[in-house]
């Protein structure tokens, strides 16, 4: 950096930001700025941004307390933030200055910005929904905040050796994280463990008292949440575990040292680690101690925010709402009735009409493995006060409607919260359900289902309780900064009212036939699929022809997800290509990208398959002009923010009642790519509203599947017998076509593929997802019908927006309104 670089931009806005950088390299940073590097400038501007963002945080802090608004709290345990750099910027609309200020000191903002680790605190699409809604209630004005966890180590860092998935710990601060501000001030005292003792109130009443607990301490961080337009700053606050004094204190007097600094490490450790699954539920104790780590922490700060502006409790659902992020976050239930029964002494029945008003309650998975249940004598050695209020509530529960409906043993089995058979555990999904006034599901199949497959019983005593809001994603970060060349054209054509509108696309689609229109767009097109390519050529070595259609799966690797099928299909075209000569229309290039839960074996084996399959295809000459295949390492925000807007084809190919909802799918039509797709999650809305000639659907219904898994109808050796096309397929992999050196490495997909309680029905999909992509192939191969089509979605994906189904949940659950600046 120049010694004494001036600004060539001749606004205050240039000047002051470049003295700020350059005080925080000096200043925070302890260089001078002669020697500043390009991590050195990104931490500076890094932190510029957050003096900012900090001076906006109050501010928006003030207008809500002086508005006496009502507020929503966000509670998860996942959120994938994405790198934030890029965004602030974006969204502070500060971007283009900051890049020609850099760019005089002879450095790149693109650059700068690859230096920013991702915040990977979540695993896929829960956690990537909760930053997305953060985005959006910021950029409303409205009042809502996140709560979570500050792990130390995010999700996984992903790479592949040999064909396989290595996983390495990823420490994301290890760059630092300039923008979080830690909260010291404000930490929180966890009580954990001990016993109940039975007392009497001076009332005469019943008191229990949690006796003989231990403590933790829950340290606050937080990461401000910027809107776009840079008027409403609002926060995520994140807790690090730590341990108190307290903790050692007993066992220091005790004389032994080093089991006293074993047990601070042990407090440590809950907040240490994201736990790296979302189908298999962990049934460990230090994931139910994060649970309620989070929980406590966050109704503690909540209640404590609302008392200290002179409000009685009894005024809390008017002015505050608290939204459960799956049931991770469940035992919210319990953990409010204990404050306001136990703490601040509350009558019970007050206090449960106080807890369901103020919690709501939404479902993100079908899949009955990831259904939590916590053994009742974990719960009573952790949380025995908790367990006591939940059988409190489910003896009363039980008591109401057996007078209510009169149910029969089994209905009242089936509703109790508690799972007797087997070892006695407490079902979270239904303290969630009973303990909320709002249940919903996160597309119009998925809240369906919610309703006749997880909660028939619910659903009948109260079906006002149930509703859909059909996901979102927010438009800022996945179209307006992840595909500038896009954003620019649009803004171009348009304006650039759809950044906070997204409905405006729709003026799009009347150039959806305009030559000149399609050319241009493609050819925005063409040049992310050119920057994607020399990604890739980098990264992984392989070399993709820009002209091929781009046909991605991007998401985490999941039987129910299929990406088998799409494996499939491609060893179909191959042995196609090279065994019978069968020239396509058009080059393919397939590009996967997903990570594996670590003791997931089938989704390792899936990925070790994917790169067999890209080792054996891409070295053959004879395929090399028709076919490539890609595994992108490492699958995470910013990767995902390279590989959507190249991307021609999207494959959402779940099996049909399977996929909740999916965003990744609303990313890809958004950013102009054609869905290949089942009729699954949010795959039926977009089709819906991209038009039925814009989306290449195939596969069975929700409605079939369910009765061909429940009848036993389903028989994939008859598939065998009848297809040449799945013989062959499935030959090919047993035989160990892509694995000369180990013939049998997949022949346990051959049989599982063939097994009668197949829960995916791969080979019922096979030959319609075969014939649906042979018409891909023909209309890619047209390019002004392609591009007319692209353009189609791009404009009709309006509905899409997280600010739509913020406002969803603002309007019907939440009763929050936006506070907007003066
Ligand atoms: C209990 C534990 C095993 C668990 C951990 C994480 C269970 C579930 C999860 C995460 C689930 C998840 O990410 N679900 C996804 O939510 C998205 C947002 O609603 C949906 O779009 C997507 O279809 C669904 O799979």
């Amino acid at each position: 950096m120049a010694p004494v670089a001036k600004c060539n931009i001749e606004t205050l806005e240039g000047d002051s930001l470049s003295c700020s950088i350059r005080d925080h390299i000096t200043h925070s940073l302890g260089k001078p700025c002669s020697e500043a590097g390009h991590r050195d400038v990104a931490m500076a501007l890094s932190m510029t941004l957050r003096d900012r963002l900090v001076d906006r945080m109050l501010e928006t802090r003030m207008r809500y307390r002086e508005a006496r608004a009502k507020r929503m709290y966000y509670l998860s345990i996942e959120y994938l933030l994405g790198r934030c750099l890029g965004n602030n910027l974006f969204n502070m609309k500060i971007d283009d200055v900051c890049r020609s200020l850099v760019k005089d000191w002879g450095f790149d903002l693109e650059e700068i910005r690859e230096f920013e680790r991702d915040p990977s605190l979540g695993n896929g699409g829960l956690g990537r929904l909760a930053a997305c809604f953060l985005d959006s209630l910021a950029t409303l004005d409205m009042p809502g905040c996140g709560y979570g966890i500050h792990y130390e180590f995010g999700l996984f860092k992903q790479s592949i050796e040999n064909d396989r998935q290595v996983e390495r710990p990823d420490y994301w601060m290890a760059e630092g994280m300039p923008l979080q501000l830690e909260r010291r001030d404000q930490a929180v005292i966890i009580p954990i463990y001990g016993r109940v003792e039975d007392h009497q109130g001076p009332d005469g009443k019943y008191l229990p008292l949690w006796v003989d607990w231990q403590d933790l301490m829950g340290v606050p961080y937080d990461i401000p949440i910027v809107g776009f337009g840079d008027k409403t700053v609002n926060y995520l606050r994140l807790f690090a575990a730590q341990s108190t004094d307290n903790f050692n204190m007993e066992i220091f007097d005790q004389g032994d040292y080093i089991k006293a600094i074993r047990q601070k490490v042990y407090s440590e450790l809950i907040s240490k680690i994201l736990y790296p699954s979302e189908s298999i539920s962990f049934g460990k104790e230090l994931r139910l101690i994060q649970e309620y780590f989070l929980v406590f922490c966050a109704i503690r700060d909540i209640t404590r925010r609302f008392l200290k502006q002179n409000r009685n409790i009894e005024e809390l659902p008017e002015f505050t709402a608290i939204q459960l992020n799956d049931t991770h976050p469940a035992l919210a239930v319990a953990e409010l009735m204990r404050l306001l029964v136990d703490e601040r002494r509350v009558p019970w029945d007050r206090a449960w009409n106080l807890t369901n008003r103020t919690l709501s309650f939404t479902n993100h998975t079908l899949m009955p493995e990831s259904l939590e249940m916590w053994p009742v004598d974990l719960m009573q050695k952790v949380l025995p006060r908790h367990l006591q209020i939940i059988y409190e509530i489910n003896r009363r529960f039980l008591d109401e409607i057996r007078i209510v409906s009169n149910p029969d043993d089994a209905t009242l089995r089936r509703m109790s919260l508690i799972e007797e058979s087997g070892g006695k555990q407490v079902r979270m999904a239904n303290l969630a359900v009973v303990g909320s006034h709002s249940v919903n599901g996160v597309s119009k199949l998925h809240s369906e289902l919610v309703k006749k497959v997880l909660f028939p019983d619910y659903a009948a005593l109260w079906p006002g309780k149930f509703n859909n809001k059909t996901n979102g994603i927010t438009p800022r970060r996945w179209l307006y900064k992840a595909n500038r060349g896009l954003s620019a054209l649009i803004t171009e054509a348009i304006g650039d009212g759809w950044i906070m509108d997204l409905d405006q696309l729709k003026k799009l689609e009347p150039l959806a036939g305009d030559a000149a229109f399609q050319e241009k767009f493609m050819a925005v097109k063409r040049a992310n699929k050119e920057r994607l390519a020399a990604f890739v050529a980098k990264t992984s070595g392989v070399v993709l022809p820009p002209h091929a259609a781009f046909d991605i799966q991007a998401k985490r690797i999941h039987e129910y997800k299929r990406q088998l099928l799409n494996v499939m299909h491609i060893i179909h075209d191959y042995l196609r290509l090279v065994e019978d000569g069968y020239e396509p229309p058009e080059p393919r290039v397939y590009i996967f990208a997903g990570k594996a839960a670590p003791g997931y074996f089938e989704a390792k084996e899936i990925i070790h398959l994917i790169c067999c399959v890209a080792k054996v295809i891409n070295a053959d000459k004879q395929a090399a002009e028709y076919l490539k295949v890609v595994f992108a390492a490492d699958y995470r925000v910013s990767l995902a923010e390279k590989l959507i807007p190249a991307a021609d084809i999207s494959e959402q190919i779940s099996t049909a009642g399977t996929e909740a909802s999916g965003t990744g799918n609303m990313k890809f039509s958004l950013n102009g790519a054609l869905t290949i797709g089942t009729l699954d999650g949010a795959n039926i809305e977009i089709r819906e509203a991209v038009g039925e000639e814009n989306f290449y659907l195939f596969g069975l219904t929700a409605q079939e599947v369910e009765r061909q898994l429940a009848a036993g109808l389903y028989d994939p050796w008859e598939y065998y017998g009848k297809h040449p096309e799945i013989r062959r397929v499935l030959d090919a992999l047993s035989a160990g076509r892509f694995t000369p050196e180990d013939p049998s490495a997949f022949h346990w997909i051959f049989e599982k593929l063939l097994s009668r309680n197949e829960r995916y029905l791969h080979l019922a999909d096979f030959m319609p997802y075969l014939e649906t992509h042979q018409r891909v192939g023909m209309e890619y191969s047209r390019p002004e019908v392609w591009a007319q089509k692209a353009i189609c979605n791009t404009a009709r994906m309006g509905y899409f927006s997280s600010d739509r189904t913020v406002r969803e949940y603002a309007r019907d659950i939440w009763g929050i309104k936006p506070v907007p600046p003066k």
